[in-house]
């Protein structure tokens, strides 16, 4: 019997690794390389490019605050467009609430979608079972460039990291566009990579910048997300009117009677609280 390691480096010399009990499958698709591995300790979970996407046991904590922390900030959000997250996990939690009437999701290879549904109905199964959702398989930074003005209330960037496929979506032309197709009041959370390690934090810093140079409210938020390089991870909050404290209703989203295993509303606001390496770094 020979030991099946998957391994992922988080800096030049450090590795995490996770011991896999049997590969799903893997391939690669025009875009990238997918892979889906099984494992005792964080269940099923994949990869693209060889860097952890989603696991079955952390993937509540990433959706979770990717989702929750916008819908408790602003007071109606009807329309929206969710960029990459073809896992369907930021899907499934949007379409918890009510009062949401359309999700468009843009993920460039259809592949993530579809290997998702076969092996990870966890995060995926929302993506057949929704009719609010509706599935575009195309560059994230061209639908947007091509949305109408105020057309959403929120946009959801899941993406992975600024290398290959992703790029586009930490450029400033992108963040441009997600600016027009929001409304006066709309709100734009990505995903912001982690201040931790230099490689991530350098790439963290260049989107906050041009987050900021677009949008008079920009702010970052963590979250711990084991499976992801130093587990410190961070999502950016950029709006054009709501501050994410001081516009943030507790009461209003208490009300909903959601149930979450990560996000709740004392969480909210200590989510916005920074660690002091990380403020002098912004
Ligand atoms: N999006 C990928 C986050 C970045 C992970 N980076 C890494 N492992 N180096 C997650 C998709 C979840 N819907």
């Amino acid at each position: 019997m020979t030991d099946l390691w998957y391994s992922e480096y988080h800096a030049a010399d450090v590795r995490f690794s996770i011991k896999v009990t049997r590969q799903l499958c893997s391939e690669q698709t025009p875009f990238q390389k997918i892979d889906f591995f099984e494992s005792e300790t964080f269940g099923t979970f994949f990869t693209i490019d060889g860097l952890v996407m989603a696991t079955q046991k952390d993937e509540f904590a990433y959706h979770d605050m990717i989702a929750h922390v916008p819908f408790a900030v602003h007071p109606a959000v009807r329309r929206v467009l969710i960029i990459g997250g073809g896992d369907g996990g930021t899907a499934r939690e949007v379409c918890r609430y009510p009062g949401v009437e359309h999700v468009d999701l843009v993920d460039i290879d259809e592949r993530v979608v579809r290997l998702c549904q076969q092996y990870l109905p966890q995060t995926a199964s929302v993506l057949d079972s929704d009719p609010r959702v509706h599935l575009h398989f195309e560059d994230g930074l061209q639908f947007v460039g091509r949305a109408e003005e105020g057309m959403y209330d929120l946009v959801l960037v899941d993406s992975t990291d600024p290398v290959g496929p992703g790029e586009g979506l930490f450029t400033h032309a992108f963040y441009q566009n997600c600016h027009r197709a929001l409304t006066e009041d709309g709100i734009l959370i990505n995903q912001h990579e982690s201040p931790y390690y230099p490689i991530y934090a350098h790439e963290m810093l260049r989107a906050h910048a041009k987050i900021r140079a677009t949008f008079p409210i920009a702010r970052v938020y963590e979250f711990h997300m084991p499976t992801y390089p130093s587990g410190h991870w961070l999502f950016g909050f950029a709006s054009k009117r709501y501050d994410p404290v001081a516009d943030f209703r507790p009461e209003r989203w208490n009300a909903l009677g959601l149930k979450t295993r990560y996000y709740n509303t004392d969480l909210h606001t200590a989510a916005f609280a920074l660690p002091t390496y990380v403020k002098e770094l912004l």
